[in-house]
């Protein structure tokens, strides 16, 4: 019911959506404040007003801006992207129960996505897999009793060995939780 947030410009609205309450407290206060400012203790500066009004441009653009340039890189739009404009997709399913992980298949072609389909058969897990530099690429939240598989969509680019490990604590054993993907070059 909810996939219309995570394709396209769902999301760009929603969070459009959730900050109106915050927007309306903010022009709100710049109203009230202009009313003071132009009661009888007030100057009639009207520089200070433009510098103001510039000052609220140059925000709004630059909020405005830097929510649409990094759209792209949220991990749900890429992945929804990857889905919806490649038909050569990789797949694996994978399941984590204590402390370990059933995997369909280890090995994935770099520069072709791939996606994750996870569950969890006992408690809540997590799915993140790290770059051999050390960096975090993604993490999935694997929680038990879904009817649906979480999936994320990611595209590899480069061969090596890249770490597992589960993210969300699930017991005495979960620092042991890990495995490992072997990235390939793509043929
Ligand atoms: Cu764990």
């Amino acid at each position: 019911m909810l996939d219309f947030l995570f394709t396209g410009w769902g999301a760009f609205w929603m969070t459009l959506f959730m900050l109106l309450p915050f927007a309306f407290i903010f022009f709100y206060v710049i109203h009230r404040k202009s009313v003071v400012d132009s009661g009888p203790s007030g100057s009639t500066d009207k520089k200070m007003s433009r510098l103001e009004g510039i000052w609220l441009t140059v925000v709004f653009v630059v909020f405005v801006g830097v929510n649409l340039a990094s759209l792209k890189f949220m991990p749900t739009i890429a992945s929804a992207h990857a889905a919806t404009t490649r038909t050569d997709i990789q797949s694996i399913d994978l399941s984590a129960k204590s402390w370990a992980y059933e995997l369909s298949s280890r090995e994935i072609e770099a520069g072709r996505p791939v996606r994750f389909s996870g569950r969890s058969t006992d408690t809540m897990h997590g799915f993140a897999v790290y770059h051999p530099d050390g960096r975090m690429l993604f993490t999935m939240m694997l929680m038990p009793g879904l009817s649906k598989p979480t999936s994320l969509v990611h595209t590899f680019k480069e061969p090596g060995k890249y770490k597992v490990r589960c993210l969300e604590y699930c017991g005495v054993a979960h620092h042991a939780m890990q495995d490992e993907l072997t990235i390939v070059k793509s043929n």
